[in-house]
Order: C-alpha cells, then structure tokens, then sequence
C-alpha cells in the first residue's frame, strides 16, 4: 500500500485504539522493572489490538512495541509502537497522553503517528509529505529563544542522571522564556512540530516514545537527535534533544558539556 494511503487507514486505527482506552478510565495497575514504570491493561488491550488492525494493512512490516516481551528492530520495515504513551499520566487522570505508532524502513523513519484521545487530535507525517494535525497542515514556530518554551523530561526512572539531566534543563531554562513538563514524550515532541512549544529533552527515552513523533516533528521543519558523540537510533534507548534550529543547538551544547 502506497504510504500516503497507508497513513490514512492506520491512523482511523489509532483513533480507534483511542475510544479503547478511553474506555477503561480505572485499568488494573503492575509495576515493570524500574522506578515509577507502569503498565496497565488499557496499555495491553491497545497493544494487542493495533497489532491485529496495523499488521493486515502493511504485511511486509515486523512489529517492535514496548509491551512485547522481546525487542529487536528487524532488518527492513518495522513498526514502532507505544499502545499509551504517558502511562502514569492516564493511570492518575492528569489528561496527556497517546499512542503512538512510526513506520521506520532500515532505520529510517518513513511515517509517524500520534493520536490524542483527550483532545482529539491525531498528529501525522509521511516522510517527504508534510505534516499534519487532523488533516491541517502545522509547522514548528519560529519564536526568539528568550520567549522559547521548552519541554523538560524528567527520565523519572533513571534517578542517578538526576543531576546530569536537571543542569541540562536549567542552563536551557536560563536561556529560554519558560519550561514545561507534561509527562507524554511523544505529544511534548508532536508540539514542537505543531508550533505550540519549542524544544525538548530527556535524558532516556526509548524508540517507541520517539518514533512516531520523529517523522512529524521532522516534516514540521525542526529538528531531533541524541546528545554529540552518538548515534540517533530507532533501536534502544538514549537521550532525546529536539526543537528549531536555535533551541536544538542550545540543548546540543548543554546535553554535550553535561551528558555525553
Ligand atoms: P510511557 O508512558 O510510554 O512509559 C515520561 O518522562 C516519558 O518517558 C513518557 O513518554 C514515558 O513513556 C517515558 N518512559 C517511561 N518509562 C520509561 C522507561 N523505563 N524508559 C524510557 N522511557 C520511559
Ligand atoms: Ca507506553
């Protein structure tokens, strides 16, 4: 199937993943190995339930999603799933959060999904198409960097970077107009792309938080990458910087003197 069309029929399927877990307002809870890491049964049922409806639509794609127990991007295509990005967020009520699905072909992001139950709003990209929000156009703004608002993840589950991460977060804090911490990587990231903030970093995340929002944030016309010195990767985890051209180099710089 012809990319554009594909994006199309997979992201009625996110819609749908959507109404699931807004159907389950109080999921059964268990923890995951780590500090503050939650699945719930709506992260289950959404899972399971996009890798029945995605498979069929793109036969030629291997499924890497966080709930699975095994994860090894295959050699050519591979969707990237997250069944709820923003876990503890949906657990508590505090509303962001969303599912995220990305298409990645040898490594390379193709197209990327992000749909937003709460305010209904489904974020897309093919690569080379454009992005968009429930089918309008966006674009990353371009705002001064002393009014720049920008996005911090706390990497809640890697306390020993606490120190690490926070002096990354304040020397951009200092520089910047103001910071927020939303607690859905994926949407933090489908902002920037949609101009509503305008940069972003977290210490760890892993491919699936990223995936989907890399290609929209891309087709936006910001920018995404890991801390200098490494590699970006759809594979495993690593730190995250993303934001237009003056914030991305900002966080280049402080996630290079404090993280790399
Ligand atoms: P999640 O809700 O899908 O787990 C919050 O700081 C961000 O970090 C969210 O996008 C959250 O995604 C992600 N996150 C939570 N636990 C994580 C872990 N153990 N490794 C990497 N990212 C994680
Ligand atoms: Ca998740």
């Amino acid at each position: 199937m012809e990319l554009q069309a594909l994006a199309l029929q997979a992201g009625a399927v996110l819609r749908e993943a959507g109404e699931l877990i807004r159907s389950i307002p109080h999921p059964a809870v268990t923890s995951k190995e780590g500090h503050a890491n939650f699945v719930t049964e709506a992260d289950v049922a959404s899972q399971t339930f996009l890798l029945e409806r995605l498979g069929p639509l793109f036969p030629q794609a291997r499924f890497f999603a966080e709930e699975q127990e095994e994860h090894q991007l295959a050699p050519g295509w591979n969707w990237i799933v997250d069944p709820i990005d923003g876990t503890t967020n949906f657990i508590r009520r505090y509303r962001p959060s969303a599912i995220s699905a990305g298409l990645v072909k040898d490594g390379e992001g193709m197209l990327g999904l992000v749909y937003d139950p709460w305010a209904n709003e489904l974020f897309s990209a093919v690569r080379g198409q454009g992005a968009f929000c429930n089918g309008n156009p966006i674009h990353a703004a371009e705002i001064p960097l002393e009014n720049a608002l920008f996005v911090f993840g706390t990497a809640p589950y890697h306390r020993d970077l606490a120190e690490a991460s926070f002096a990354v977060a304040k020397e951009v804090f200092l520089r910047c107009g103001d910071l927020r911490r939303c607690g859905s990587a994926a949407l933090d990231l489908c902002y920037i792309a949609a101009g509503r903030c305008d940069g972003f970093f977290e210490a760890v995340l892993s491919p699936w938080d990223y995936a989907g929002a890399s290609v929209i944030l891309q087709e936006a016309g910001a920018h995404i990458g890991t801390v200098p010195g490494r590699t970006f990767t759809y594979q495993e985890p690593q730190p995250i910087l993303a934001g237009t051209d003056a914030l991305f180099r900002l966080l280049q710089e402080a996630a290079g003197k404090h993280l790399a």
